[in-house]
C-alpha cells in the first residue's frame, strides 16, 4: 500500500504498543479532505487489528487539530452527488473502530475536526485549544455528529449556542460543557495522552473492546437497551480466561497476566 502523505503514524510508549496518529496538513489547518480522510480510515483499519496495539491516539499540530472539512472541496458539490454519493463514506472508520482512540486536541477543532475528536473516545485538550461548529458561517449545519454527539455528550443549551452563532469557545468552556475530559498545557498535551494510552494498553484488549462497547451503548441506545447490553457484556467477561485472572491475581497480590482470551 502507498505510504500516507497526509497523516503521520508512529508506534510510541515505553512498551510501543501506542499508535500515534498525527494528522499532517499543516498549510490547510488539517483540512479534512478526501485523501487525508481515505488514509486515516485506512491507518485505523490496519492498527484496529493490529495485537501489539492497546489504544490509538489521533492528534493534530499545536496551531490545529483540524479546521473542519474541506471547504474548498465542497464549494461547487451539488445535492444528488453529495446525497447520492459516497461523500462521508470514509468517517464512518472512525466511529467503527473497535480499540480505543483519544483525541488530543492544540490549536482549532471546528466543524469537522471537531465532529472528528467526537468520535474518538476520550478527548484531552491543551490549554489553547479552540471547539466550535461554525458551519452556520459558510450556510451549511454539522454533518457529522455536531449537532448530535455535542447534544448528548454535552449540554443542550451549550450545543445550541455553539451550532447556532458559530461562536468558537475554549478549552476550559468545553471541559465545562463535558465534550473534554481533561486540559493540559499545550506542549504536555500529547505526552499526556500516550501515558493514559499506556494505561488502557496495559489491560487485557478483550476486556477494553467490551468497556467501549458498554460505555457507548449509553450514547446510542435507550437506557433499559443500555442496562441489558452492559449486563450481557459483564456476564461475557466470564467466558474469557482473562477474568479469570484478573480476579485470580487479585487475590494472590500479583500483577495479572493478561492473554486476551
Ligand atoms: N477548508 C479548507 N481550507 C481551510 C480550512 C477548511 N476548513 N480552514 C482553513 N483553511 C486554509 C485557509 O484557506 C488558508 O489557506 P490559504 O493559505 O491557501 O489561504 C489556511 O488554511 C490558513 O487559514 P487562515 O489563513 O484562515 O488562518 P487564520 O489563522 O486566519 O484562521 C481559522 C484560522 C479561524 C481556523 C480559519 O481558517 C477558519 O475559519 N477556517 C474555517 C473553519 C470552518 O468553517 N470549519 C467548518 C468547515 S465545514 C465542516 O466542517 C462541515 C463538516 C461536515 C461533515 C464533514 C464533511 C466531509
Amino acid at each position: 500500500a502507498k505510504a500516507p502523505e497526509m497523516i503521520k503514524v508512529e508506534r510510541v510508549g515505553a512498551k510501543k504498543s501506542v499508535a500515534l496518529i498525527t494528522l499532517n496538513r499543516p498549510k490547510a489547518l488539517n483540512a479534512l479532505c478526501k485523501q487525508l480522510m481515505a488514509e486515516l480510515a485506512t491507518s485505523l483499519k490496519e492498527l484496529d487489528n493490529d495485537n501489539q496495539v492497546g489504544c490509538i491516539i489521533l492528534t493534530g499540530s499545536q496551531r490545529a487539530f483540524a479546521a473542519g472539512a474541506d471547504i474548498k472541496e465542497m464549494v461547487d458539490k451539488k445535492f444528488p452527488e453529495v446525497f447520492g454519493g459516497s461523500f462521508l463514506e470514509e468517517w464512518n472508520a472512525v466511529s467503527s473502530t473497535r480499540k480505543p482512540i483519544i483525541a488530543a486536541v492544540n490549536g482549532f477543532a471546528l466543524g469537522g475536526g471537531n465532529e472528528l475528536a467526537m468520535m474518538c473516545d476520550i478527548i484531552y485538550a491543551g490549554d489553547k485549544a479552540i471547539f466550535g461548529q461554525p458551519e452556520v458561517n459558510i450556510g451549511t449545519i454539522p454533518g457529522a455528529g455536531g449537532t448530535q454527539r455535542w447534544s448528548r455528550f454535552g449540554n443542550k443549551s451549550m450545543a445550541m449556542e455553539v451550532c447556532l452563532t458559530g461562536n468558537k469557545i475554549s478549552a476550559q468552556e468545553a471541559k465545562e460543557a463535558g465534550i473534554v475530559s481533561k486540559i493540559f498545557p499545550a506542549d504536555k498535551l500529547v505526552e499526556e495522552a500516550i501515558k493514559t494510552g499506556e494505561k488502557i494498553s496495559d489491560q487485557s484488549p478483550l476486556i477494553v473492546q467490551m468497556v467501549k462497547e458498554a460505555v457507548n451503548a449509553a450514547y446510542e441506545t435507550t437506557l433499559k437497551q443500555g442496562l441489558q447490553e452492559e449486563r450481557r457484556l459483564f456476564h461475557a467477561t466470564f467466558a474469557t480466561n482473562d477474568r479469570k485472572e484478573g480476579m485470580t491475581a487479585f487475590a494472590e497480590k500479583r500483577p495479572p497476566n493478561w492473554t486476551s482470551t
